[in-house]
């Protein structure tokens, strides 16, 4: 206890700092200067020149601004149910949130990786991390949906995740807390440093179709990964990883995480893990994880339980991963264009330190070691520091870098970015954010060809910026232009969500390749009724099938007779229509469930259980042509037990359709 009071007084002066500087920067400015508003102004039916893909945080989603207007485009469900969408809620959808602990329907999303061809964006998928029940999803960027989520055992929660190798060979996840694992778990949580152990996971990805597999794992000691960045050119083939909590404190972290000078950076060779792999190393380790895909030809996902994962112990596979000392707590660790230079952030360090990738190289090959980390060789600071960025500002977090050879640092505590020259390190000028922002965002600035330009800012706090909403206000961002040699505020703009970290990829990557329809004739859902001849009411059971179809401005059948209370309902619901931007809707009154939105092409499955006696109004819930409101029909409920028979009908009197 006396030690913990003695070291409070570290929490108190970044309690301070963020009272006195964080929330209210000197110089404050409200109105922006010049050209700001010519350069933000996109007019109307003019498209913006890059996606902003943003991650939501606690949203659980990912949301898509266009830059540089700051409007939003879209909201993707990933690791949340979406009424809107009937993510998560129709039946072709559940089985994408399905985990080893059940249907986890909510998640806390913290970055967005698009994917590298050579280390340049190729506009073909995002992915994004699930922070707590550990999950990695890709997104596929012609349809702008969720198509495949992974579990990742052995891990705590997932923070430090999901960073892309330069080819997208591999998404990695590093866990942030770590835990017991195996067959020793029931453990008390003092014995942290005897039996909790951090893993990184490498997921590789099927260059063809994107497909996610967990290639193999690292056993680590017990820290905190906090994040990581993919070597790139020269470092191609090494990971470098951020960790806190070296002092392996399993209580009041903000102390006792905080005792030690420096903690780490990790780097991991993957090219020497993947010989191990080869040659036969490593242990596989039961485990169990779902593995989640949605098939675009059924229009359905499914769910795979697995329960086998390749672990390798670094303790035992020598050459394969290092520590180097980082000062207090890194944050942010991130790799230059060229990839010879490493960034640690440290939160709460006086400077940024700098690394490099020949210098680190050279101390492995000399065995420039400053001792072990429970096992693992530590290499000395002096001997991998390319230099250090001196009275850069307060609580650096993030790195971005530009075209330049210039280098954004976010500082949460001081509230600004700081702009900086990568080869001398100067400190080149810095700009104001409105408040303590987090990460930030250059396009493409984590990879190889970074698009430059502008830098955007989301901030962690937003006080007087907007206008008052209760005790939430918005959460925000905000966009500067990088092309002069001063960083200008150009504006700002409302967020989904908190956005932790962000990516901008110029929209001619993406645009040319968007789906526009589903095409009926490939529709492969085995509930589809592909014309309207087909659509039908079936009973098995207590199960009652509608396999119904949807075109402007009417469904087929629109009136449904002999379902009973008990019954089980699925609406299979096909959207017939083949244009773009023409999906249709559906809802139920009651249904404890949400609303189907289907595409064009598509078919979407709702359940209903109805609970009581009467006839229940359905109808389209998206407003699809002048007659959208006449788009609805009647489904009436008999008592269980009831013979009124099963009669299904369209614009006529019982008459059959299909007959
Ligand atoms: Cu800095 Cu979760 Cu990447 Cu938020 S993290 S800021
Ligand atoms: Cu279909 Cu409104």
């Amino acid at each position: 206890m006396k030690q913990i009071t003695l070291k409070l007084p570290v929490a108190i002066i970044l309690i301070g700092f963020f009272a006195a500087v964080g929330c209210k920067p000197k110089g404050m400015q409200t109105a922006v200067q010049g050209d700001a508003a010519v350069k933000a102004y996109v007019a109307p039916g003019k498209y913006d020149e890059f996606y902003n893909f943003v991650s939501g945080g606690f949203s659980g989603q990912m949301s898509v601004y266009g830059l540089p207007s700051g409007r939003l485009f879209r909201v993707i469900p990933v690791f949340s149910v979406d009424p809107e969408k009937g993510y998560g809620y129709s039946e072709e959808t559940k089985p994408m949130l399905n985990t080893s602990h059940g249907f986890v329907p909510w998640d806390d999303l913290h970055h967005p990786a698009l994917s590298t061809k050579d280390g340049i964006h190729d506009g073909r998928w995002a992915f994004g991390n699930a922070n707590n029940t550990p999950r990695i999803a890709r997104l596929d960027l012609k349809t702008f949906r969720t198509v495949e989520i992974i579990e990742i055992p052995n891990s705590g929660g997932n923070h430090s995740s999901p960073f892309i190798t330069e080819n997208t060979e591999y998404v990695v996840a590093g866990t942030r807390f770590s835990v017991p694992m195996g067959d020793k778990v029931d453990v008390p949580i003092e014995s942290y440093k005897e039996n909790f152990r951090g893993t990184v996971s490498f997921i590789s990805v099927d260059p063809n179709n994107g497909n996610m597999n967990i290639a193999f794992q690292l056993m680590l000691p017990g820290v905190n990964f906090d994040l990581a960045r993919a070597g790139k050119g020269k470092s191609h083939g090494w990971f470098f990883f951020s960790c806190y909590n070296s002092e392996q404190a399993n209580t009041l972290l903000e102390v006792n995480a905080s005792q030690k000078d420096k903690d780490f950076i990790m780097a991991v060779n993957w090219k020497k893990a993947e010989e191990y792999v080869k040659s036969g190393k490593g242990m596989k380790k039961t485990v169990r994880y779902a593995h989640n895909v949605y098939n675009e030809e059924t229009h359905m996902a499914t769910s795979e339980i697995k329960t086998e994962v390749l672990v390798l112990d670094p303790k035992e596979l020598p050459d394969m991963v290092y520590f180097m000392p980082c000062p207090k707590s890194p944050h942010g660790c991130d790799t230059d264009p060229t990839g010879e230079y490493i960034v640690g952030s440290g939160k709460l360090a006086a400077v940024i330190p700098v690394f490099s990738f020949t210098k680190i190289q050279a101390a492995i090959e000399q065995k420039n070691f400053d001792g072990e980390f429970e096992g693992i060789p530590v290499l000395k600071y002096d001997a991998v520091l390319h230099g250090e960025v001196q009275k850069p500002g307060l609580g650096p977090l993030h790195t971005e870098f530009d075209d330049k050879g210039n280098a954004y640092t976010s500082f949460f505590v001081s509230s600004e970015i700081v702009k900086w020259r990568v080869s001398d390190l100067t400190v080149l000028d810095r700009v104001p954010t409105y408040y303590s922002i987090g990460h930030l965002c250059v396009p493409g600035g984590p990879t190889k060809k970074p698009w430059g330009k502008y830098v955007i800012a989301y901030n962690k706090i937003t006080k007087d910026r907007y206008l008052p909403t209760g005790p939430e206000l918005t959460q925000s961002a905000q966009l500067y232009s990088i092309d002069g040699d001063k960083m200008k505020l150009l504006l700002d703009f409302p967020t989904i969500g908190e956005p932790h970290y962000a990516e901008a990829i110029p929209a001619e990557l993406i645009k040319p390749n968007s789906t526009k329809i589903y095409k009926l004739e490939e529709n492969k859902n085995p509930y589809a009724a592909l014309g309207e001849k087909n659509a039908r009411v079936e009973r098995k059971g207590n199960e009652v099938h509608v396999y119904m179809t949807s075109i402007r401005s009417h469904f087929v059948p629109d009136n449904i007779e002999g379902v009973k209370v008990g019954d089980v309902v699925y609406f299979h619901v096909t959207n017939l229509e083949q244009d773009w931007d023409v999906p249709h809707g559906f809802a139920v009154k009651g249904a404890n469930n949400a609303e189907l939105l289907i595409m064009p092409g598509e078919t979407q499955t709702l359940m209903w259980k109805p609970e009581r006696v009467g006839v229940f109004p359905m109808y389209c819930t998206d407003f699809c042509s002048a007659l959208h409101q006449e788009m609805q029909g009647y489904v009436r409920v008999s008592p269980a037990g009831s013979n009124v028979p099963l009669t299904f009908s369209t614009g006529a009197k019982k008459a059959n359709p299909a007959q």
